[in-house]
């Protein structure tokens, strides 16, 4: 081993010092369950107005099963860093505290919504979620991008990249992986590896134990935890910001997760053999942390019941408040399409790059 690869290894070594592992309190644990219990019922809401033909465009994509990654890996994050969503977009966004009102106008394609009723890949820049998600894999590269601005502005803010098994296969993947170790990028790569891509089980798209097993051969640590499980999740994902942040480069982060609901909201999920549906169920992390955290004394016997309709009324009132927002108008198709010039820059009175539709933002053949 030559002195480059050595120190290299010494420093992806998973016990190198620099986790600072997630210890939650009481109220943070209740916050977690809550938001969990938020994130599904959102998602259901967005199914039945697609489901009763209020909502049309592309069945919704739920992540029911998967929401323990999200609360987990944003208990850990801070103001500044980045998340880059999959399909499944919405447990990041509330997980990282986007308001429920503004992400179901969105879903609903209205003006109030989060994109102005444009697309719902909903970002907030300001909140560091950025919705990609139509194209498979195509957002880990982006991340990497955020991760080196984040290095070369000597921050020490962290991004992190969500992808699935199947994405993971991906070579905007594979290449944003090799980029990301070999120039230290403070990049989580956290892949959710729910079982399924569409109708095809993991097991028959990815090789091997773990995808995580990949993750030597890029030259960053890989971990697989246990994804129904938040605090399993924080800890994991705290030892990979901890490791980013002290400019140790990526991790990739395997969450072993399950999907409940089919791919997409019409799917019966006729395809999964007899009884594993049932499994998945056993396995729902929202019952499994309630249980959990009823046996540590965190919540009382009552008190679930209690989240559960709190979150029903603001879910309601959301679904109420995208129903009342207009449409964006017709117009709004034209705007946004490029990034302002910056103030007093060169770019100043209109976009003069060629081939890019020329005139200023919103003009003919933006
Ligand atoms: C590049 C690309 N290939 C194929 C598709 C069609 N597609 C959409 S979701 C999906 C499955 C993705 O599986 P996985 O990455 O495991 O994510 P999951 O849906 O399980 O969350 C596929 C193949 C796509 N959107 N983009
Ligand atoms: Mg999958």
């Amino acid at each position: 081993m030559d002195n480059d690869t050595q120190a290299r290894t010494e420093r992806l070594s998973p016990d190198g010092g620099v986790a600072d592992r997630f210890a939650a309190s009481a109220a943070e644990k209740r916050t977690m369950l809550e938001d969990m219990v938020r994130i599904r019922r959102l998602e259901e809401a967005w199914a039945d107005a697609y489901l009763d033909g209020e909502v049309e465009g592309l069945p919704p994509s739920l992540s029911t099963g998967q929401e323990a990654v999200y609360v987990g890996t944003n208990a850990v994050l801070s103001d500044g860093d980045c998340q880059f969503t999959t399909h499944r977009g919405q447990g990041p966004q509330v997980a990282a505290g986007l308001d429920p009102d503004r992400i179901l106008a969105e879903l609903y394609m209205r003006a109030d919504g989060y994109n102005g009723g444009k697309s719902y890949h909903v970002t907030d820049a300001d909140r560091g979620v950025i919705g990609m998600g139509g194209i498979i894999g195509a957002q880990v590269p982006v991340a990497a991008g955020k991760a080196l601005g984040q290095q070369l502005r000597g921050t020490d803010r962290v991004s992190v990249a969500y992808f699935g098994d199947g994405a993971s296969n991906e070579g905007a993947v594979q290449e944003a992986a090799v980029l990301a170790a070999m120039w230290d990028l403070p990049l989580v790569f956290l892949c959710e590896n729910n079982e399924y891509n569409i109708s095809q089980p993991a097991s028959h798209a990815v090789q091997g134990s773990s995808v995580a097993a990949r993750a030597p051969g890029y030259g960053m640590p890989g971990e697989v935890v246990d994804g129904c499980d938040p605090l399993a999740v924080a800890e994991t994902v705290a030892e990979a910001v901890e490791r980013a942040r002290a400019g140790h480069g990526p991790t990739f982060v395997e969450a072993r997760t399950v999907r409940i609901a089919g791919h997409l909201a019409h799917d019966p999920q006729r395809y999964r053999p007899e009884g594993e549906l049932a499994d998945a169920r056993a396995r729902d992390p929202i019952d499994r942390f309630r249980r959990r955290l009823e046996a540590e004394g965190v919540i009382d016997e009552g008190e679930f019941e209690e989240i559960e309709s709190g979150v029903e009324t603001e879910i309601a009132e959301a679904v109420a408040f995208a129903r009342e927002s207009p449409f964006p108008d017709p117009q709004e198709a034209y705007e946004d399409c490029w990034a302002d010039p910056p103030a007093g820059g060169a770019g100043d009175g209109g976009d003069t790059r060629e081939g890019k539709g020329g005139g200023e933002r919103g003009g003919d053949g933006a």
